[in-house]
């Protein structure tokens, strides 16, 4: 078979000294960190609609990567060619999942069922790739924003058509995800959302969203999906107005219509950021209702505000990330490089660099987030600052047992109450560093 990225060895561990531009520094598979090998800690998987699609587009010029695979685009046999390339390439980065959208995987017919006879078809070459290689799917999901019936949305769409559209979209992704054993189901909201109240309904569409997922639970638990379903939050773009803005806001509408035993979140770095947040805000948010399910592993450009979906660079972040994951004993979903090459870096190599970049920096920040815990002294100081309420009184109010007006009868009593108690930022802050780089 010919190869695709003929310029790209195997990527193998060569430690933080190597100056090999196709080697490893920081993420290596079997190291233990915490009694838990890297690779488990991070299972990293390839976006099949970046890696393998976007040549770089961008509403001023054409692509400038060439993604043809030696294939036409738009036929079967690119198709197939993106899988072999894409198959290469994981197997020579060691990534072991992958993620598609329907349309990512076959070029979409004019009719529902020539285009699953096409994904049929290219799922079952996938499972023959994925039987060779122990490769496997991490998260499939519908792409119900692209073309242009999905103007005004897919269930928050006011044309009963296009509602049923999305749901055969929905229930064929579902029985791919099935097929390919996929660990999750991604509903990303991305036209879930509106452009101006004038011609908006808002109840009327947060109810139709919730009926489809509803709907999509019932059959993906009757065709034995044991996964979870994920919601991925994200505030704005393509719409002014996204229903989906960040994870307390997607919690919120699934407790509300009562799909959170279902559900968890799928959390995308620059997402979070685009809603005004840290990353680490939105993992924690989901965390402490305990609704984090999976990543989308990338970063975004603090001087831009839109969504530019890079690889992973910075450090801080991931190490902050990687706290929250390893405090919330992992995940049960993964890390899915949801990343692009910038439009200047075209080459075939430059796709296997972005990968070495993602999956170091997330290597690099398991190892230090590792480092913080065992250092103990934030966790501690964390602990302690709440130490008022460890017996006692404090201990009656944490187990919902005290009164409002026994409260304030102690409060009367002993006068003004101190200060709480400097928070120490600063300090904190520097211990960070230390560790970081002591
Ligand atoms: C777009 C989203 C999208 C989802 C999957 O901003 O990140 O790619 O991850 O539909
Ligand atoms: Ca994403
Ligand atoms: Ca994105």
């Amino acid at each position: 078979m010919a190869e695709f990225f003929p310029t790209v060895p195997r990527i193998a561990y060569e430690g933080p000294k190597s100056a090999n531009p196709f080697a490893f520094k920081y993420y290596n598979a079997e190291r233990l960190v915490l009694g838990k090998a890297m690779r488990e800690h991070l299972p990293f998987a390839l976006a099949w609609w970046h890696a393998l699609g976007a040549n770089g587009v961008d509403m001023f010029g054409p692509g400038t990567a060439d993604k043809s695979f030696g294939k036409t685009p738009g036929t079967m046999e690119h198709a197939y060619a993106k899988v072999d390339a894409g198959f290469e390439l994981m197997g020579k980065l060691g990534i072991g999942y992958f993620c598609f959208h329907d349309v990512d995987l076959v070029p979409e017919a004019d009719t529902i069922g020539e285009t699953n006879k096409r994904l049929d078809e290219i799922t079952d070459y996938l499972l023959k790739k994925m039987g060779e290689t122990g490769i496997r799917c991490l998260w499939g999901t519908a792409n119900m924003f692209s073309n242009p019936r999905f103007m005004n949305g897919a269930g928050s769409s006011n044309s009963l058509d296009v509602y049923c559209h999305a749901a055969a979209q929905i229930k064929k992704a579902l029985e791919l995800t099935v097929k390919l054993g996929g660990r999750g189901y991604v509903f990303w909201g991305g036209r879930e959302g509106y452009e101006s109240l004038l011609n908006t309904d808002m109840k009327f569409e947060l109810d139709n969203i919730a009926s489809l997922m509803r709907m999509a639970v019932a059959y993906g638990r009757s065709i034995g999906f044991k996964g979870d379903f994920l919601i991925e939050p994200k505030p704005k773009e393509p719409m002014k107005h996204q229903y989906d803005y960040d994870a307390a806001t997607a919690i919120g509408f699934l407790k509300a219509y009562g799909l959170d035993g279902d559900f968890k979140m799928n959390i995308e770095a620059n997402h979070a950021t685009l809603a005004g947040h840290t990353f680490q805000h939105d993992l924690r948010v989901s965390a402490v209702s305990g609704m984090l399910g999976s990543i989308d592993a990338n970063q975004g450009d603090y001087l831009i505000g839109w969504d530019t979906d890079e690889f992973p660079f910075n450090v801080y972040e991931t190490t902050l990330a990687m706290y929250e994951v390893l405090k919330a004993g992992g995940i049960p979903g993964g890390f899915n490089f949801d990343a692009k090459n910038r439009r200047g870096s075209y080459t075939p190599e430059d796709i296997a660099h972005a990968f070495i970049l993602g999956m170091d920096t997330f290597a690099l920040g398991l190892l230090r987030a590792a480092a913080i815990i065992e250092d103990g002294r934030i966790d501690q100081f964390v602990k302690d600052r709440y130490a008022s309420f460890d017996s006692g009184l404090g201990r009656k109010i944490r187990s919902g047992e005290a009164t409002l007006a026994e409260l304030a009868a102690i409060a009367e009593a002993n006068g003004a109450p101190a200060l709480p108690g400097s928070g120490r930022q600063e300090y904190l802050e520097s211990v960070f560093n230390s560790v970081l780089f002591g």
